[in-house]
C-alpha cells in the first residue's frame, strides 16, 4: 500500500490539508475498489458503479425487526447514558442530534453491523479485513432535525484521527425512509476521486465544537470547491425506503439538509477500515480525537 513517499528523514503526505491559506484539489492517489467480484456478494457491474460514483445501494438489508431493534436500543442508550461526550445535542433545542460508538453499548446493535452481508461487502471493496472505526446514530426529528454541511469524512479521519488513505467506508442504514424531503444524504458523485483540502490550522479539543456545528469552521471545504465538484459531476439525493443501505467511500463529498418535514430521519452510520489502514498520529491535529469517535483497535 502506498501511502506517502519514505524517505530517509519522513513521511510525505499526500493528502495534506489544514496547513496553507488556500484550499486546492488534487487527484486522489489510492484506488477505490481494492476486492473483485469474486470475493464477495457486489457484481462486477456493481463494483463498477460503486468505483465511478462512489457508491452502491441496496434495499432490503435490514428487516422491520431489526429496525425496530436498533430505535429501541438507541433509546434505551440515551436515556441510560444522560450527559455523556457520546452524546451530541442539537444547539438550538437540546435534541439528540448523534450517539456515537453505539455497536459498543448494544449487542443487538453489534450482532447486526456484523452481519456477514454488510461486512462482506465493506471487504469486498476494500480488498483486505476490516474493523470498525466508528459508528454513530444520527437522528434527524420532524420539524427540527439540523443539516450537515457538506465535508469529505476522510479529510476529518486523516487529520484529526491520522487514518493514512481513504481505505474506508461507511454504511448508512436507513431506520426511516429517507426521502428528498427530510434531510436525506447528497453526494457529488465521483467526488471522491479528488481530495478537497481544507483550510486553517484545527485548534486543540476541536471536535467538541465540530460534531455539534452545522457548518464546522475547520474540515469544511470552500464554497469554490465545492461548487466546481458539483458543477462537474452534479449531486445525487440518496433516497431510499427503511432497511436500506449506502455504502460510500470515506472521500465522497456529502452533506445532508436539515429536517422541516413531519417525518424523522433516522440512519445508523458504520465505518470500516481495512487492517491494513490502521490510524496512526493524526496528520494535521495536535492529538488524536477520543477512542469514541475513532476506534484504535483493530480487533
Ligand atoms: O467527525 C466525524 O468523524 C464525523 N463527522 C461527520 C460530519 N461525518 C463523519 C463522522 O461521523
Ligand atoms: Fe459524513
Amino acid at each position: 500500500m502506498i501511502t506517502g513517499t519514505q524517505t530517509a528523514t519522513r513521511t510525505i503526505d499526500v493528502y495534506r490539508t489544514r496547513l496553507a491559506d488556500r484550499s486546492q484539489i488534487e487527484p486522489r492517489s489510492h484506488s477505490v475498489v481494492w476486492g473483485t467480484h469474486a470475493s464477495g456478494p457486489l457484481d462486477e457491474d456493481q463494483l463498477r458503479g460503486y468505483d465511478r460514483r462512489g457508491y452502491h445501494t441496496a434495499d432490503s438489508v435490514l428487516s422491520d425487526e431489526d429496525i425496530t431493534t436498533c430505535l429501541s436500543e438507541v433509546d434505551a442508550i440515551t436515556g441510560r447514558l444522560g450527559e455523556d461526550e457520546r452524546i451530541i445535542r442539537e444547539r438550538s433545542n437540546d435534541d439528540v442530534r448523534s450517539v456515537f460508538a453505539v455497536h459498543r453499548f448494544s449487542d443487538a446493535i453489534a450482532e447486526i453491523v456484523n452481519r456477514d452481508e454488510i461486512v462482506g461487502a465493506a471487504r469486498q471493496i476494500l480488498g483486505d479485513d476490516v474493523y470498525i472505526h466508528q459508528s454513530r446514530m444520527n437522528l434527524k426529528p420532524g420539524f427540527a432535525g439540523g443539516p450537515f454541511y457538506w465535508h469529505s469524512d476522510f479529510e476529518t479521519w486523516h487529520a484529526e484521527d491520522g487514518m493514512p488513505a481513504p481505505r474506508a467506508l461507511s454504511v448508512s442504514l436507513s431506520l426511516t425512509p429517507n426521502y428528498e424531503t427530510n434531510g436525506a444524504l447528497m453526494i457529488i458523485p465521483g467526488s471522491h476521486k479528488q481530495f478537497v483540502s481544507c483550510v486553517g490550522q484545527t485548534p486543540e479539543g476541536y471536535h467538541r465544537e465540530s460534531l455539534s456545528s452545522y457548518r464546522p469552521p475547520f474540515g469544511t471545504p470552500d464554497e469554490e470547491d465545492v461548487a466546481r465538484l458539483a458543477q462537474e459531476h452534479g449531486i445525487d439525493m440518496i433516497t431510499g425506503p427503511a432497511g436500506s443501505a449506502l455504502y460510500f467511500d470515506a472521500n465522497c463529498m456529502h452533506a445532508s439538509a436539515g429536517n422541516i418535514s413531519p417525518d424523522p430521519r433516522n440512519n445508523l452510520f458504520v465505518v470500516f477500515n481495512a487492517v491494513s489502514n490502521r490510524l496512526r498520529e493524526p496528520f494535521a491535529a495536535s492529538a488524536p480525537r477520543p477512542d469514541h469517535l475513532a476506534h484504535r483497535d483493530v480487533g
